[in-house]
């Protein structure tokens, strides 16, 4: 038997199967160098279809550290990107919601109308706003969908009986109990209820145990919304950053079908390791291509440049099935309580 040597180590594991995202060669497809004027960072991008192009609303750090949103095209999603530094969202500094700047948009469509779901960074913490615009160039602010801590949010494409539903992942105050994937619901895009906690992060040594955070927006497929999320692995020197998918019912998305066990992406390339933040990929959207079939996920690589990988959407559909959550399961929900021990006083 050949024994591994230290560079088969540093092979990234391209065709693992148990990797369902497969790398563009071309990564990372769009660096700070790909910016016209000196830039940190670009990364954490939107995506879209408009006007038969690949959209992508590319989160570009200035070297302040604050970032806006900018718009990035492609005729293909492939390649020949076109980086359009003076369109996109520039963050309101004088408003206390987008102070710091505005992050992480994820893109939902809705008829001709796109509604952008982004992070403020905001004097009192990160929050979750929405604006809405019809050709990318022109941005109406609608307002603060939820008050900080609160991130990771996007909005289905459709309504479920009249009202709007929004994912989103309120930060708790309280050490220890876990950072859970919530669903809100809304008649008319400014009041938010009806909240519950739709996917919470497991527990001890799980790969998304303690923090959970949703991807890109749900994608309506035949068996369902596909769901896919982060999950948060502390480590002694630093966090992972890793990908699962959730399945959640077509008419009742509060009802998750199905929920993977093992991360189906996580970093492992030289791009995805070091940058300014290591070990993460965080994608913000995705876009099922024509053949119906191949899904383009677009996300930031270690908090520093955008990257592209592919996967089959029936492979994922297969895969997540495989790990259904029966009726009345509430396995993906925040652990009960447990009970006072015998002498607790507290
Ligand atoms: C999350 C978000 C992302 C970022 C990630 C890793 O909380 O702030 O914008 O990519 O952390 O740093």
């Amino acid at each position: 038997m050949r024994r591994m040597s230290s560079a088969d180590r540093l092979i990234p594991p391209q065709g693992n199967p148990a990797e369902m995202f497969l790398r563009h060669p071309g990564n990372p497809i769009i660096t700070a160098a790909d910016l016209p004027s000196v830039v940190n960072a670009v990364f954490n991008p939107g995506a879209t279809v408009f006007e038969g192009e690949t959209l992508l609303l590319l989160r570009v750090e200035e070297r302040t550290g604050l970032s806006h949103l900018v718009v990035g095209r492609s005729p293909n999603g492939y390649s020949n990107w076109t980086v359009e530094r003076d369109r996109g969202m520039f963050a309101q500094t004088s408003t206390f919601e987008e102070h710091w700047g505005i992050e992480d948009p994820r893109i939902t469509q809705v008829g001709n109308e796109y509604l952008i779901v982004y992070t403020g960074y905001s004097t009192t913490g990160a929050l979750v706003l929405l604006a809405s615009t019809r050709d990318f160039v022109h941005f109406d602010r609608r307002g603060v969908l939820q008050p900080p801590e609160d991130k990771d949010a996007a909005l289905f494409p459709t309504r479920f009986g009249g009202r709007w539903a929004l994912i989103h992942r309120p930060t708790p105050q309280m050490p220890g109990v876990g950072t859970h994937i919530w669903l809100s619901w809304s008649p008319d895009l400014r009041h938010f209820g009806d909240a519950k906690v739709l996917l919470a992060a497991r527990h001890g040594a799980w790969w998304d145990a303690n923090k959970v955070g949703l991807g890109p927006p749900p994608m309506l497929t035949h068996a369902g919304w596909l769901v896919c999320y982060h999950g948060v692995h502390t480590t002694p020197s630093g966090a992972i950053y890793r990908l699962g998918l959730a399945l959640l019912d077509r008419d009742d998305p509060t009802r998750v079908v199905a929920r993977s066990n093992e991360w189906v992406f996580g970093p492992s390339t030289h791009y995805e390791r070091t940058g300014d933040v290591a070990d993460v990929v965080f994608p913000c959207g995705w876009i099922l291509d024509d053949d119906g079939d191949t899904i383009r996920m677009y996300y930031g690589a270690a908090d520093s440049v955008v990257c592209l990988a592919t996967a089959s959407l029936k492979a994922l559909l297969d895969h997540v099935m495989t790990h259904p959550c029966a009726e009345g399961d509430s396995s993906h929900l925040p652990a009960p309580p447990t009970a006072p021990t015998i002498g607790d006083s507290s």
